[in-house]
């Protein structure tokens, strides 16, 4: 039994783990709603440039094929063998009264923006899902968003509702999302697009969730300001009312279960558009700031996108084993630094 072949340049974790004996194991096996290895290891096999390049298909993926993501969830999340989660989110968010004001001048920080991810626990994952169970998850998430409370309250955009000149338009406006790259693509997250997705927006549209992307449910808090403890606590008091309507994956090791093995755990990113002029030009001292407090740099588009006119998004890298509140205070910590070396500059 070979193991398929991945691309000779391709350094993707999975091509690292997937040994023969753990190939010879699992490639016989399928979770109960049928999904295999090779469904999970395709978006790795067809993107030789992924750094993953696996994805899990249910919930129950993490523990038929845990000989595979494990190894992957050790280096991707450097968490030790026995890792666990606990998440510490409640309706209140950060018991303290709020973290101190990262730039009152308004000179660096141009927004902020903390999302999860969620999957609803009886349905298998997008790239895997049904189409009959992919409309079920947007009819359960538009009947929970109904019961959200006035100050969160908004409309559900059903992306079915709109004509492919109404979709470009939403999409430039960003009031909607674009199909999913070509990782998810291979990964068969696409499937069906634009069909039972949306995205639910508060009426200031500082809260939102968008419905069947790479999870069931990214939930969304941001706003154009610096106020990273108010955007935080926003999304917890979301949250804690989603969670008395809807059921979400979760185990007490992998913490909250997602498409991706890199988010799971606290499936939350954290993070800030900030601008910094003089560290564009100095990028050593900012990547060791990064490093020191765990923080990711991307370019404001997302992942895999570069950074343009010096502004960086700067988010959370830790997610499983560590409590949403700690993620917080960390980056806070870290984008105080930033900002003071930027000062300095
Ligand atoms: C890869 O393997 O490179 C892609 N599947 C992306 C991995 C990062 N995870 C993510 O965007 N959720």
């Amino acid at each position: 039994m070979d193991i398929p072949k991945f691309h000779p340049d391709s350094r993707a974790l999975v091509k690292q783990y997937l040994t023969p004996a753990i190939y010879k194991q699992l490639s016989p096996l399928e979770t109960p709603s049928g999904f295999t290895l090779k469904a999970a290891i395709q978006s790795g096999l067809k993107n030789p440039d992924s750094h993953i390049g696996i994805y899990a298909g249910d919930a129950l993926s993490y523990s038929v094929f845990s000989r595979i993501l494990d190894p992957i969830i050790h280096a991707y999340h450097a968490v030790g063998k026995t890792f666990e989660h606990s998440p510490d989110l409640d309706q209140t968010g950060l018991d303290q009264p709020s973290l101190a004001p990262l730039d009152p001048g308004k000179d660096f920080i141009l927004s902020c923006r903390v999302r999860v991810a969620r999957n609803l626990s009886e349905f298998c994952f997008p790239c895997h899902i049904h189409s009959r169970d992919r409309a079920r998850v947007a009819s359960l998430v538009f009947d929970a968003v109904k019961k959200l409370p006035q100050e969160l309250a908004g409309s559900y955009l059903s992306f079915n509702d709109l004509s492919p000149s109404q979709m470009q338009d939403h999409l430039t406006r960003k009031q909607a999302f674009p199909k999913g790259d070509r990782f998810q693509d291979a990964a068969g997250i696409n499937r069906d697009f634009p069909d039972a997705r949306g995205i639910f927006a508060s009426q200031d549209n500082n809260f939102m969730i968008w419905v069947n992307e790479e999870d069931h449910l990214r939930i969304i808090s941001m706003e154009a300001s610096a106020d990273l403890s108010g955007v935080f606590n926003r999304l917890c008091r979301g949250l804690g009312h989603l969670s008395t309507q809807l059921e979400f994956a979760f185990d007490k090791r992998y913490g909250f279960l997602t498409s991706c093995p890199t988010n799971i755990g606290s499936a939350m990113r954290a993070g800030v558009h900030i601008r910094l002029r003089k560290l564009e030009k100095n990028k050593g001292i900012l990547e060791k700031l990064t490093a020191q407090y765990q923080l990711q740099i991307r370019g404001t588009g997302g992942e895999k996108t570069s950074v343009e006119k010096g502004i960086f998004d700067i988010s959370n890298k830790q997610r499983l084993g560590i409590p949403e509140s700690l993620i917080i205070q960390n980056l806070h910590a870290g984008l105080a630094a930033i900002i003071e070396a930027e000062k300095s500059l």
